[in-house]
């Protein structure tokens, strides 16, 4: 907050020095809807003053190719795997959360006196793409173990029978996404339609611009120096990699010039584990009102909303498409978007007024700049903000979900002595009566009636599947945090509406998070010391594939699978919490086949 002192990190790099740069497009109609993508070992310079990085990344780009798409126009891609160089980040443990002046190492380049992991170093590049946000074919969902070695490849089709939406393809290894992610193999995927061309919504450049978020750190050199090799750095009291460099479209805090006009912003956050609430700054003032959101994960909202009154919060995985308003600026204006959520991000708000004093390394944000936009001449072009949006959209109704099959979830932190924590999503079913002393999850109304009791049916990845959603039948999902941390939830294959976000008080016992078994008790009323408000943003009353689930919360979700059976996943966005082992497989199954299941 404002006023308060706190130790301030100078940065080691120089912002605002390297242009923004446009991620090559490639347009899938002009191949004939085929392409061949390559992952390749490259180098790349994040930063003007840095010397070049080795990358693993799809055609040796970072970020990627964008690829755009049109509704109703499949595409197949043959991605082909030629990595013919060893893994390009080194990634260590710190012996320490802090170095010897009480500095988080996490904030701090180089190695802070961990080993390089060697297991890590002797990755050879097995990869499988997943393109998220993607409706397709069980086969070409790039299940996190079917994975292709250098000199292999695999052949996906998307069909893109889906609704306009900023997509992206991504490494999905089973054990190691956290890692090849970070080391570059990551890309943009836009689909275009109707809805969208009526709207008259900037398309391709100037006006539309890809932000494509990341955090990263690098090596140090033994006189101080940077070295540019990407570290992937934990600490044993966080299990996340949260480095101190915002990386726009592959440099690090950037700068675009931007004409006196209404820009079209397609932004996500590919970051690991770091959430970014981004504030819009003028000489040090918010100016959200410059902003307006037409459009989240899966597409355009119903009607534009301003973004919250904090700033626009986007979790890994998470997407907004914004208009932004820079038609006043004479040449020279300079805005400059910052972050204002610490991390592990919890949902903890932070006032807007505050984003210019928002570095605070104890929260392991020591530099909350993320890029800047400078104003050049140009004629004036404001676009009038749209009224309605997507037509599309109707969410389900009461009959709808009466007959709704309900799930739930417990999004769960193991504590273990001597290794990182593991995370994991629990599946819960009904608990049999009898037994007072089995461990359930106990459900508990406001006035300390039981409402439910609910044992762990399944935890690790590898368990067999208790999910088996039935092709075209609605679903509510309820999320539930017994964890202190934000987990962005992303579910394959369909979108989905977000229903609710309840306030709750959990209690766990010392030893309530064991490795199959889970006591707790939830009651459904507001923690005492919570301060977060709970509700649905309107930014969130679109369609969604990924959804924060905050501390002290449930979600409550609907969800039908309308087009492809088979086995898919879901798992928590935040990439050491998926490879640790936040993921789960759901088997969507026609009604027909049912019948014949053991
Ligand atoms: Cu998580």
């Amino acid at each position: 907050m404002t006023g308060i002192m706190r130790p301030q990190l100078e940065a080691p790099l120089t912002p605002f020095v390297d242009p923004l740069p446009l991620p090559r497009r490639i347009l899938a109609g002009q191949g004939g809807g085929e392409l061949t993508v390559r992952m390749r070992a490259a180098a790349h310079r994040f930063h003007h003053d840095l010397p070049e990085s080795r990358v693993w990344a799809y055609e040796g780009l970072v970020p990627g190719p964008t690829v755009e798409t049109e509704r109703g126009q499949p595409v197949r891609v043959c991605w082909r795997n030629e990595i013919d160089q060893p893994y390009p980040v080194v990634v260590t443990l710190a012996p320490a959360e802090t170095d010897g002046d009480g500095v988080p190492v996490q904030c701090l380049p180089g190695l802070s006196g961990g080993t390089p992991d060697p297991d890590a170093a002797t990755l050879t590049g097995y990869t499988v793409v997943h393109l998220h946000g993607a409706v397709t074919a069980a086969p070409s969902d790039g299940w996190t173990e079917n994975i292709f070695a250098p000199g292999q490849h695999a052949v996906s089709d998307y069909p893109m029978d889906q609704r306009a939406a900023l997509l992206w393809y991504h490494d999905h290894v089973m054990g190691v996404t956290r890692l090849t992610v970070y080391a570059g193999l990551a890309g943009l995927w836009i689909i275009r339609d109707q809805r969208e061309r009526e709207l008259g919504l900037p398309e391709g450049p100037p006006f539309e611009v890809p932000l494509l978020l990341q955090d990263r750190n690098f090596g140090q050199a033994a006189d101080g120096r940077l070295t540019g090799e990407l570290v992937h750095k934990t600490d044993p009291g966080t299990m996340e990699a949260f480095a101190p460099f915002t990386v726009v479209n592959g440099k690090v805090w950037p700068v675009h010039d931007v004409q006196p006009a209404t820009y079209r912003l397609r932004v996500l956050n590919g970051s690991n584990a770091r959430t970014f609430r981004l504030v819009l700054l003028r000489d040090g003032g918010p100016e959200l009102d410059r902003i307006t959101q037409i459009g989240t994960d899966s597409g355009l909202l119903p009607a534009p909303v301003a973004v919250p009154a904090d700033g626009l919060v986007l979790a890994p995985a998470e997407r907004a498409d914004l208009l932004v308003d820079f038609s006043d600026l004479a040449p020279g204006g300079q805005l400059t978007l910052a972050n204002t959520a610490g991390a592990p991000f919890d949902g903890h708000p932070f006032p807007a007024t505050g984003a210019a004093e928002a570095a605070d390394p104890s929260q392991l944000l020591p530099y909350p700049d993320v890029m800047r936009f400078r104003a050049v001449a140009g004629r004036p072009a404001r676009r009038p903000r749209p009224g309605r949006l997507a037509t599309d959209i109707t969410a389900p109704s009461q009959a709808d979900l009466s007959g709704a099959v309900r799930r739930a979830v417990a999004l769960a932190e193991q504590e273990l002595d001597g290794r990182p924590n593991m995370v994991t999503l629990r599946e819960l079913a009904e608990a049999a009566d009898g037994d007072p002393q089995a461990p359930v999850i106990t459900v508990v109304g406001q006035h300390g009636q039981t409402l439910a009791r609910l044992r762990t049916a399944a935890v690790h990845f590898e368990d067999a599947a208790t999910f088996f959603p039935v092709l075209g039948r609605w679903e509510v999902w309820q999320l539930i945090n017994l964890t202190d941390d934000t987990h962005p939830i992303h579910i394959h294959l369909e979108p989905f509406h977000v229903l609710a976000r309840r306030p709750i008080t959990v209690t766990v016992p010392g030893n309530g998070i064991g490795d199959r078994d889970t006591t707790a008790t939830v009651r459904l009323a507001r923690d005492p010391g919570d301060e977060l408000d709970h509700v649905i943003d309107a930014n969130e009353r679109g369609l969604k594939d990924t959804v924060r689930v905050n501390p002290h919360e449930i979600v409550e979700l609907a969800i039908r699978f309308q087009d492809y059976s088979g086995r898919y996943m879901y798992h928590c966005h935040i990439l050491e919490h998926e490879d640790r082992d936040m993921m789960r497989p759901i088997v969507i199954m026609p009604a027909q086949l049912m019948p014949f299941m053991s």
